[in-house]
């Protein structure tokens, strides 16, 4: 289908969002917010290589300010631009131990906002795409009082919107507010996000496997059986799957999102929660993928189920195309009843 002209990422959440009578505009306000802070952002990600080119090495640059590293950059962009909208009673972040509360003279709104300022953040320096991963939920506590830490810990079938913005060979904002998955891509002449992929269905099949296989002596038997199973492929006739890891989360994902493929980090033997957060990694990207067609379980049952405990929980993750998430989940299950390790 032929991409609507001058559909703006803007434009379309307020049309979505006019098709419920009793939406306020509250949402799309939130997330314009949320597109102003990731074109900040995006400026910064593509000047990063430029740091010891022009010279601004050490604590300092040539205003005196200190530099700061992207990945904090990145988060007090978000809060900046987020805590004084209205809109949001409270908001946490991988980069801060404890919720982050909205100052007393800002007016309180009814939603909490979870996000991964920006992960992947290793590959800064390798010029490897990065995101900012975003998840959205409706407070639990009184309107009007300030948020708590139980309106962060609620399962993620109660996100109303989630998403990502990858900073790559172009910046692309992708969201979900319940009703099917759309991209739009940074235009950097105007300065807008415009639809590019409109209502995007992940293949019900995987063409591309994403996982660390560096971590393969320390996996459990049902993985290892998994992934063996998939390299046999051509011995069923059938043709086997690509390898692709970038080590960036969102930039696997989007990837796999598009072409058909399954990414895993499991628990292994040395890190029996996996590596990922539930709250800013893994919520976030199972409601995408299961507004996109696909499933994301951390094993034994669907991201979207589990009740967190605590804001920095980590979860094991097999989020993908549903026919790969299904097989996977029958290797795991099989391994278990046998009482492999
Ligand atoms: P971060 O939040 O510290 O950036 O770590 C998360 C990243 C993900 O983007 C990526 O999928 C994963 O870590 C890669 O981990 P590993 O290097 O163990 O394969
Ligand atoms: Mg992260």
């Amino acid at each position: 289908m032929e991409p609507k002209r001058f559909m703006t990422l803007q434009r379309h959440i307020l049309e979505g969002e006019r098709q419920h009578p009793e939406a306020t505009g509250e949402l799309s306000a939130l997330l314009s917010e949320l597109a102003l802070a990731a074109k900040v952002i995006s400026l910064e990600v593509n000047k990063a290589g430029l740091i010891d080119i022009l010279g601004f090495t050490g604590d300092t640059n040539v205003q005196g300010e200190a530099v700061k590293k992207l990945d904090i950059y990145a988060h007090n962009t978000i809060v900046s631009a987020m805590d004084h909208g209205g809109h949001l009673c409270l908001m946490a972040s991988e980069e801060e131990e404890d919720i982050i509360h909205i100052p007393k003279h800002h007016k309180l709104g009814k939603y909490v906002m979870m996000f991964d300022p920006l992960d992947g953040s290793s590959n800064i320096d390798a010029n490897v795409s990065i995101g900012t991963i975003f998840s959205i939920l409706k407070r639990k506590s009184p309107e009007g009082t300030p948020g708590t830490l139980e309106d962060a810990l609620q399962p993620g079938v109660e996100q109303v919107a989630a998403g990502y913005i990858v900073y790559g060979s172009s910046t692309i904002f992708v969201y979900t507010a319940g009703h099917g998955v759309h991209a739009f891509t940074l235009d950097p002449a105007v300065g807008e996000f415009l639809l590019s992929h409109e209502n995007i269905h992940t293949p019900e099949d995987a063409r591309i496997y994403s996982t660390n296989e560096g971590n393969y002596k320390y996996w459990h038997k049902g993985l290892k059986n998994y992934i063996k199973y998939i390299q046999d492929a051509d011995d069923r006739g059938a043709t086997p799957y690509s390898a692709r890891y970038i080590g960036s989360m969102v930039a696997d994902i989007h990837r796999n999102l598009l072409y058909g493929g399954i990414f895993i980090y499991p628990a292994d033997k040395r890190h029996p929660n996996g590596k990922l957060r539930l709250l800013y990694e893994c919520n976030p990207m199972a409601f995408l993928y299961e507004q996109a067609g696909g499933r994301a379980i951390d094993g034994k049952q669907r991201i979207l189920e589990i009740q967190p405990h605590k804001l920095h929980q980590r979860v094991p993750i097999y989020i993908g195309s549903k026919n790969a998430v299904d097989m996977v989940e029958k290797f795991l299950r099989e391994a278990e009843e046998e009482g492999e390790d």
